[in-house]
């Protein structure tokens, strides 16, 4: 969970997923969740089948759908709070499969670290249009003051840019994901290389 991580989301591409993570992984993306909020499960599971054929050789990790997960052979699934807790979902996961969690404060970050979470995505750091429910603002203070309590990868997310990442960056994130800074532009690819050098020059 280092640099750029990748999060689909298919109502503010202009190219769709498949091209979208195409060019994540011509970017050199070692991380990619399938999210998709909206559609049938069927259409859900032919989508997450052919994107698991493609991500074969990187991370590839389900929002939300544990079953999705299990049945396209997926890394691991992210969780938020109000998602099927940690303990029942590694129950139908296995000891193996990654699970990142959503936190949006210290306690949060903590308790998601005692209960075994793999990483953790901290959001939403900048107001975002992107997740309606996404909550307040939190700055990149807190990714400052999870790092220093928690030791679990931290990948932060929500209205993330090209101006505001590099404090992000310093702020002490492993990684982080912006999504309609980048999808919503022509050249996703181009995109996603610009954050990756910002964290290459922050070395
Ligand atoms: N989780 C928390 S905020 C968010 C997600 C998926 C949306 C981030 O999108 P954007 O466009 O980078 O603000
Ligand atoms: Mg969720």
């Amino acid at each position: 969970m280092k640099g750029y991580y990748f999060i689909t989301d298919a109502i503010l591409s202009r190219a769709g997923n498949f091209s979208d993570v195409r060019n994540a992984l011509r970017a050199g993306v070692r991380v990619v969740q399938y999210r998709n909020k909206c559609g049938s499960t069927k259409a859900m599971h032919e989508e997450a089948l052919s994107l698991r054929a493609l991500c074969k050789d990187i991370l590839f990790i389900i929002n939300d759908r544990i079953d999705i997960a299990l049945s396209v052979g997926a890394d691991g699934v992210h969780l938020g709070q109000e998602d099927l807790p940690y303990a029942s979902a590694r129950k139908l996961l296995g000891k193996k499969k990654i699970i990142g969690m959503t936190v949006h404060s210290v306690a949060e970050a903590k308790r998601a670290q005692s209960l075994g979470a793999d990483y953790i995505g901290v959001s939403p750091i900048f107001t975002t249009q992107t997740k309606n429910d996404a909550g307040k603002a939190l700055g990149v203070t807190i990714i400052e003051k999870i790092k220093k309590e928690v030791q679990l990868p931290l990948v932060a997310v929500g209205g993330i840019d090209l101006i505001n990442a590099a404090f992000v960056i310093t702020a002490g994130a492993d990684s982080l994901c912006a999504i309609s800074a980048v999808i919503r532009k022509a050249n996703v690819k181009n995109e996603i290389e610009k954050f990756q050098r910002l964290f290459k020059n922050s070395r």
